[in-house]
């Protein structure tokens, strides 16, 4: 017999379980035909480390790094004496400080914008809606009446700049919180200062030796998330609506078939709203649109994918091709003739797939280069100038494409563009836009709660799988649900953003659905627009009838297919607004913790949200009820929703009769 020992063969991973996306699935198939590797192989090839799963080490300084034992977490302390708490608490930290630095750094660079854009240095962008320029000013107490729309926008981006650069006092939009959070927030002193103050100090503060305290570093990071939510997310939401337009109610295709095979196809991946604004204007310039057709195409194709690409498909309309976990697979249709990058959830493998097709990946923000990939940076003083040269550089990737092209032919249409200010008007009408109907439609028990449902998609669990089981389950019991991010497209890529998707939400759900011509599921944008849903909570508070917080409110948040640290630090910044916040996949914490005990319930006891954890998307909207259903009963209105339900089946059985 042959000595050579017997090497079990590695099974190769199956592709039906990385996703339930059959474009990415055909894709993920036609990739391993090609040879080329992907995030979802390269997840099924390398387990996750246990210990730094769980965060139960420190490399905080070099006298570790120091790892504890999740099984038995209180058996040893750190070289420094570091605690499990103290360790985790200060991972932790750092993950929402980084996840807070991301957002409010993408809301500074709208700001600066905004400035140079208000004092006349920039005019290739404009402020497009006065309205809300107004509405924003009136809501920080800026004097509007009688004032120039340059006076108002110049106090505006003053004030605004504080959300960064305060060294003390409260953040400007503070002022929208409603009263009895900010309460509880000043009362445990995390009403946040500027933006860079707070992720200084956290970061300080987790420095080997200094807050050994794991309360103490939380009430830091609750600061800090704050500081996201209601200062640098907030300002980006805001200040793109100023400068590009709120979104409404807009009907358009996602999936990977918006591509075309007789067009030039461009893709925008990421952030930030102004590149992909000005590669609009490249895209339908006249010279560029006849280069285009000179190299044999109909013409130019721009598509949008990740956050970017919810952004303008909410405001513009613009196609979406695919969430993250979408973004290798759709080069390996080989029609994408530029993949044009800025800022955050851009992995560094799309180079070599993009290699592998020949197509041009270029980077174009300053703080976002990647080793490989081609560089064209983009200056807001000049902002065609990078985007005609990508339009040019796809042209020609058109003129000389080599690789087969095979593009899944699915799309699925939806309605995407809801703001808090559509929902406004939408549920009350343009003589009565309010929030009472949908106060009273929860009050009156035909809508049991909202949830939030937002984030990522991880190749550790099956691409949008828990996102649509999730929000099926949620809306089936009557709760309206409100999207950003990577999970809208998951839903609307299963036909649920459309007003026909209330069949399959349960009868009060379904009803309002339908008197009002809306899907049971409202996509808001991108991830820094969650702050949508913090003013539609501080909304619902302030019309009444729900409470005096947003603690108070029938609500929840989910991302059960999170990966980022953006999406711990969105997290934070909801549960320390009031919301009892679940996420799936895994939960960087050891159970059996004080630290998480604290997260889990003692945040809670503080007056604030909670989280909460489990991979199953089933068990996540039974957590999600139970706790709407609480809140309900804490408000009183619970029996009103049995006697409107019982009412309704009542009707159904007269109808039926
Ligand atoms: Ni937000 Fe996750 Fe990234 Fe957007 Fe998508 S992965 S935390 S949803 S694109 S930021």
């Amino acid at each position: 017999m042959d000595e050579k020992k017997v090497v079990a063969k590695k099974k190769e991973p199956e592709i039906k379980d990385f996703t339930i996306c059959d474009a990415t699935r055909q894709m993920l198939e036609k990739a391993r035909r090609d040879g080329v590797e992907t995030a979802f192989d390269r997840a099924a090839n390398m387990k996750p480390c246990p210990i730094g799963a769980e965060s139960a080490c420190c490399k905080n300084c070099s006298m570790g790094p120091c790892r504890f034992n999740s099984r038995d977490p209180y058996a040893k302390v750190g070289v420094c004496g570091a605690t499990i708490d103290t360790v985790q608490a200060r991972n932790f930290a750092r993950m929402v400080a980084t996840g807070a630095a991301a957002h409010t750094d993408h809301g500074m660079a709208m700001v600066d914008l905004f400035r140079e854009v208000v004092n006349g240095h920039i005019t290739e962008y404009r402020i497009k809606d006065e309205d809300k320029l107004i509405k924003v000013a009136q809501s920080i107490g800026i004097e509007t009446e009688d004032r120039s729309v340059k006076e108002i926008a110049t106090d505006l981006y003053e004030e605004l700049e504080r959300t960064y650069t305060q060294v003390e006092g409260e953040i400007p939009f503070a002022k929208r919180v409603p009263e009895k959070t900010l309460e509880t927030w000043r009362k445990l002193g995390i009403v946040p200062r500027g933006a860079m103050r707070e992720i200084m100090e956290l970061m300080h503060r987790t420095h080997i030796g200094v807050d050994q305290h794991y309360e103490n570093i939380t009430r830091q990071s609750n600061r800090t998330a704050l500081a996201d939510g209601w200062g640098g997310s907030m300002v980006a939401t805001e200040i793109s609506d100023i400068l590009f337009g709120t979104p409404t109610p807009v009907a358009v295709d996602v999936n990977m078939g918006v591509l075309k095979e007789d067009h030039v196809n461009v893709i925008i991946h990421g952030h930030e709203p102004n590149m992909f604004e000005s590669m609009m204007v490249s895209v339908n310039e006249p010279t560029l649109v006849q280069a285009a057709k000179d190299a044999g195409a109909e013409g130019i194709n721009l598509v949008g994918m990740c956050c970017s690409g919810a952004e303008m498909m909410s405001r513009h309309g613009v196609p979406h091709a695919g969430n993250f976990m979408s973004t290798e697979a759709i080069l390996v249709t080989g029609a994408v003739d530029v993949m044009c990058v800025d800022i955050q959830c851009i992995k560094q493998g799309l180079v070599s797939v993009a290699d592998c097709y020949k197509t041009p990946l270029i980077t174009t923000n300053p703080r976002a280069h990647i080793e490989g990939a081609t560089h064209i940076e983009f200056d807001d003083h000049n902002p065609q100038k990078c985007t005609d040269d990508v339009v040019i550089k796809a042209i020609s990737r058109f003129k000389n494409r080599t690789a087969a092209i095979e593009i899944p032919n699915i799309r699925n249409a939806g309605v995407h563009g809801f703001s808090h200010e559509y929902i406004n008007y939408m549920l009350g009408g343009s003589f009565r836009s309010s929030y009472t109907p949908l106060n009273d439609n929860i009050i009156n028990g035909r809508i049991r709660g909202v949830a939030g449902v937002v984030g990522c998609t991880n190749p550790r669990i099956k691409q949008d799988w828990a996102h649509v089981e999730l929000v099926k389950a949620l809306i089936k019991n009557d709760v309206l649900v409100l999207q950003t991010g990577c999970s809208q497209i998951s839903l609307a890529k299963e036909g649920l953003c459309t007003p026909e998707a209330a069949y399959l939400a349960g009868p009060g759900l379904r009803e309002v659905c339908e008197t009002v011509g809306m899907p049971p599921v409202l996509g808001l944008g991108s991830c820094v627009d969650n702050s949508r849903i913090l003013i539609a909570a501080s909304e619902m508070v302030r019309e009444g009838g729900l409470g005096d917080s947003i603690a108070d409110l029938p609500a929840a948040g989910a991302a059960p297919e999170w990966m980022s640290e953006k999406a711990i630090s969105i997290g934070q910044y909801f549960v320390a607004s009031g919301v009892y916040t679940v996420f799936g996949v895994t939960f960087p914490i050891v159970k059996e913790t004080k630290f998480h005990k604290l997260l889990f319930e003692g945040l809670e006891e503080q007056g604030l949200g909670k989280w909460g954890f489990t991979a199953d998307p089933y068990e996540m909207a039974k957590m999600m009820i139970a706790h709407i259903d609480k809140k309900r009963q804490a408000l009183g209105i619970d029996k009103a929703r049995d006697r409107v339900l019982r009412d309704m089946s009542d009707r159904r059985d007269i109808e039926a009769a």
